[in-house]
Formats: C-alpha cells, sequence, structure tokens
C-alpha cells in the first residue's frame, strides 16, 4: 500500500504575507522614518536591515509585529489558501502547518490559530504545529521561505523546499536547495516527485 506523503508548510511568508503586512503597518505607525521597500529586502531577519539602515529602526521594526493584531490581520499570500485547501484534500497526503511564534507571545500564537480558522477552516486547527524548532518534526517535504533552518536534530527527515520570498529571491541559485517561486508554480509536480 501506498505510503502518505506528509506536507510541511511555513505560514509566515508563505500563507500568510508577513513582509506585505509588516511595511503597511511600519509606514502608518512611523510615516516619519525611512523605510525598506519589499524590493530592497536582503536576509530574513527585517529587524537586523532596519538596523543596518538606522540603530533606532530594529526596535521600532520588532514594535509592529509585538502588537496586538498584527498576525491577525496579515493577508494570505496570493494562492495560498486555494493551493492549501486542495492540497489537503489530494489522496494520500497529510497537511500540517508548521510555523515558529515569535517569542512575545502576548498575543502571536493565538492569531495564528485564529488565522488559521478564518482563513483555512476549523478543520485546520487539528494541523497546526507551533514550534521553534522544525528539525524536531518529521515530515517529507518543508515548505518554506527561511533559507537556513537548523535545530538539534542535523539530518532532518523533510526536504526543504525554499518558497521565494522578496528577501531571498537574490540568493544564488543552490544545487542542493529546490525552490517554489511562488503558489502559481508547480507544486502538485514537487509532491508527485516526493511520493
Ligand atoms: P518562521 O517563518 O516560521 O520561520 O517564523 C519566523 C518568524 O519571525 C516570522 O513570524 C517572521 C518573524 N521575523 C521576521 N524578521 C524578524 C526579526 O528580525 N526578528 C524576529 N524576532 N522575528 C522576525
Amino acid at each position: 500500500p501506498a505510503s502518505r506523503l506528509r506536507v510541511l508548510l511555513d505560514m509566515d511568508g508563505v500563507i500568510a504575507d508577513f513582509e506585505g503586512g509588516f511595511l503597511k503597518k511600519y509606514r502608518q505607525r512611523y510615516p516619519n522614518d525611512p523605510y525598506i521597500s519589499l524590493e530592497e529586502r536582503r536576509g530574513f531577519w527585517v529587524s537586523t536591515q532596519y538596523g543596518e539602515l538606522r540603530g533606532d529602526l530594529c526596535d521600532k521594526a520588532i514594535s509592529i509585529w509585538e502588537s496586538k493584531n498584527f498576525f491577525m490581520e496579515l493577508e494570505p499570500i496570493p494562492g495560498s489558501v486555494e493551493a492549501v485547501k486542495e492540497m489537503a484534500k489530494m489522496k494520500n497526503t497529510d497537511v500540517f502547518i508548521c510555523t515558529s511564534p515569535i517569542k512575545h507571545y502576548a498575543h502571536c500564537p493565538y492569531e495564528k490559530y485564529a488565522w488559521v480558522e478564518r482563513h483555512l477552516g476549523p478543520d485546520f486547527l487539528e494541523k497546526v504545529i507551533l514550534t521553534r524548532d522544525k528539525t524536531i518534526v518529521s515530515g517529507d517535504i518543508l515548505i518554506d521561505d527561511k533559507p537556513d533552518i537548523f535545530g538539534v536534530e542535523p539530518n532532518p527527515s523533510w526536504e526543504h523546499i525554499l518558497f521565494t520570498a522578496c528577501h531571498n529571491k537574490h540568493l544564488p541559485a543552490s544545487t542542493t536547495q529546490r525552490r517554489l517561486l511562488s503558489w502559481a508554480d508547480d507544486w502538485r509536480g514537487i509532491l508527485e516527485g516526493k511520493r
């Protein structure tokens, strides 16, 4: 009997638009401060690049995603909701949302569940994995926009598929890391290739 394919999906940058939501709220809250357009984003950590722009902007950036309703009000990444729902209905396929909450826990974990319920439906609440270490979660594929995913397990079971985002699109093509360019790209082909 065919064994099941287990797909782990990152949330921020893959299903929910963290970068777009951040920039919009940052500009609203700090209209007189400089900002980094999505075209100019480099590196996974938003606060690092803002801190390089001007020292005080690191804490201002952090204040945005630590605010109530930041995670709740993120827009879906185009095509993500349709793709995740279709994927979850595929035969012999188990889909989990594997996301790292920020350490400021006042709002983020609650709002991530609320976002999943709102956009994907209550059944998906069964599929949420909150962890700061994705290497200890087993799966066949992890679709994630973070280029370097490390933790206590040196040999994770999943293949990391790099989801293209504003901050990683300029990284040189890797011979070891495959990419999913967007939800319009061939995610079905990637899944079929792992069965
Ligand atoms: P994940 O996408 O699951 O690896 O979670 C990473 C989280 O960190 C996500 O909510 C985005 C957020 N993030 C982005 N830039 C920064 C940063 O500079 N500092 C912190 N603390 N979190 C950041």
